[in-house]
């Protein structure tokens, strides 16, 4: 029998206990993803919990991080094995998170499997990860990504073909037993859609006329696409992106855009003869940092900014069905919606709370005060996405990023916020704060603390106003009586014992006050917050890991 016609064939295996995804996605250390049957098991509990019909295509790629190229490999011989028809495959197995979800709805796949840690670091001790997609594009709802864990935790068996690798490096198309693999272009569908909502024309201009834009792919997956569509098809100059050859370990950085890790960037934009806009987007090129000079643009900002000025990008000049923000994102983005007399949705944290509320036609924009930006043109968090629309909006208004964020502090009043990250606890530590919180919420209500008094306490919970599924146990938030609240997490993306998140808000309506350090504006909540949650005592630290 020819080789490719080889047939599948069954292997025994034992279940793992700790395949349960978590914010988005399993991920884990490389090392144990390279134990015997492990990703196998993870990948037979996904074809086994979506039962896909005979023949039908799949979309598979990822971020091009260690362990990516091998893990493409074992999954499209198991798609084989399955009963899949067609894969469609990245070239080099890249595909951003972005892209991912344009080509599987563009195609009307089945979904796709993406292969990313996301922001977490790479390399042979660093993370792996891998999610589903359901046809729309979008992350798999907690109904799937629940069947896929319980079939994790019985699997007796899965299924593989016994053949020779797959050419993931030329585009064209092959054949692995029944199955036909078309590697494709990771970049050109990806371009075409940003081409189709953003003035392209108007960006291009803005650049020849000397704007000086600055991009960073830290190493990740969005270097060929910055590359694309910066140089290509915008014609900046090449010291416009850097950082763009994606590596295995992200060149030993951790590729999340943040101040903290994009400091190489936060430099540049930060130095002298800076240039006039600096972003950057983390390892699988969904979420993004906007920069002006010596300027930061806060994510919960960037998110109110596009709201307020969509209708001036061409794919949004029909205005907005709704917008939709997680909890612990600030309530900049509410405000606009009042003005524009649309609904604002609250949802948990992570981006596949969003998919029922774009597919039902509810909102258009979505955010995250994770550096998460985007909206229903694909079903996930978009970088470049976000760095296109605010140069369309720089373009049409000819003003600087600090100016536009200065005006819409202005006139809609500034959500003062930040976010406080104590990563690599120990997890009972961990546990040990937010049980302790959750003990004083029955008598917190009422309370004052220096200038704020406690109004209402609780776990924050969400029903899906479509599908009218619960989730509970989102966040711990304490609420004052003017507006400005607490928010306290565990993090459901981290591989390394407890990460706990602090998420602080206050409103400011006086533009005297607008020019100050967010870290001074909001000392006082800083400090509630550490009193409230004994984080110091508990934990032993003193110092965030990262501060947004
Ligand atoms: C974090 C962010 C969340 C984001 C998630 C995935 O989750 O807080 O807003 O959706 O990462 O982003 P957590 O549970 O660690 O707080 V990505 O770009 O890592 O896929
Ligand atoms: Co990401």
């Amino acid at each position: 029998m020819p080789e490719h016609l080889s047939a599948a064939v069954t292997i025994t295996t034992t279940p793992f206990s700790d395949q349960k995804p978590g914010t988005s996605g399993l991920r884990k250390r490389v090392p144990v993803f390279q134990q015997p049957h492990y990703l196998e098991n993870f990948v037979q509990a996904i074809f086994d919990s979506i039962s896909p019909p005979q023949g039908a295509t799949l979309v598979l790629g990822g971020d091009g991080r260690y362990y990516n190229r091998e893990a493409i490999q074992i999954i499209l011989k198991m798609a084989a094995a399955n009963g899949f028809g067609r894969v469609l495959v990245g070239q080099g197995g890249i595909l951003s998170t972005p892209a991912a979800s344009c080509v599987i709805r563009k195609y009307a796949t089945f979904g796709g499997i993406i292969l990313s840690a996301s922001h977490n670091p790479g390399g042979p001790d660093g993370d792996f990860g891998i999610k589903y997609n359901t046809a729309n594009g979008g992350p798999a709802p907690e109904k799937i990504t629940e069947a896929i864990f319980s079939l994790s935790k019985t699997i007796m068996q899965y299924r593989i073909l016994d053949v020779a690798d797959v050419a993931l490096d030329t585009v064209g198309e092959y054949a692995i037993g029944k199955m036909t693999v078309s590697v494709i272009n990771p970049v050109a569908d990806y371009a075409e859609l940003m081409e189709s909502l953003f003035d392209f024309d108007a960006i291009r201009t803005l650049i020849a006329g000397g704007f000086r834009i600055k991009f960073d792919a830290m190493h990740a997956v969005n270097g060929p696409y910055a590359r694309e569509i910066f140089l290509n098809r915008l014609g900046a100059p090449v010291d416009s992106i850097m950082n763009c050859v994606p590596l295995p370990d992200f060149g030993n950085g951790h590729p999340d855009p943040n101040l903290t890790y994009a400091h190489e960037l936060v430099e540049i934009l930060y130095g002298e003869n800076a240039p006039d806009f600096g972003a950057a987007s983390d390892g699988d090129g969904d979420r993004n940092m906007i920069l002006g000079r010596h300027f930061f643009v806060n994510p919960s900002d960037s998110l109110a900014i596009l709201t307020a000025n969509a209708k001036l990008a061409p794919g949004y000049r029909e205005g907005l069905a709704g917008v939709a923000r997680s909890m612990p994102t600030s309530a900049a983005v509410d405000r606009v919606a009042v003005e524009l007399g649309i609904p604002c949705f609250e949802t948990p944290t992570g981006w596949k709370f969003f998919g029922n509320l774009m597919d039902a036609g509810k909102v258009t924009l979505c955010g995250e005060e994770s550096f998460g930006t985007g909206s229903s043109h694909i079903r996930e968090k978009d970088g470049l996405w976000a760095v296109l629309f605010w140069l369309n909006v720089i373009a049409v208004r000819r003003q600087s990023v600090e100016e536009i964020t200065r005006a819409h502090w202005a006139h809609f009043g500034r959500n003062v916020y930040s976010r406080h990250d104590f990563e690599a606890i120990p997890s009972d530590a961990a546990n040990g704060v937010m049980k302790h919180l959750k003990d004083g919420f029955a008598t917190l209500p009422g309370q004052k603390f220096g200038s704020y008094t406690v109004d209402v306490c609780d776990d924050f919970s969400y029903t899906d106003p479509v599908d009218g599924s619960i989730s509970t146990g989102q966040g711990l938030r304490i609420l004052f009586t003017d507006g400005s609240r607490i928010v306290f997490r565990l993090s459901g993306t981290g591989t390394e014992g407890a990460t706990v998140r602090i998420y602080l808000e206050a409103y400011d309506p006086d533009v005297a006050r607008h020019h100050l350090d967010a870290q001074v504006a909001l000392s006082e909540l800083i400090g509630i917050a550490g009193d409230l949650s004994q984080l110091v005592a508990r934990t032993g630290r003193v110092q965030p890991t990262v501060i947004t």
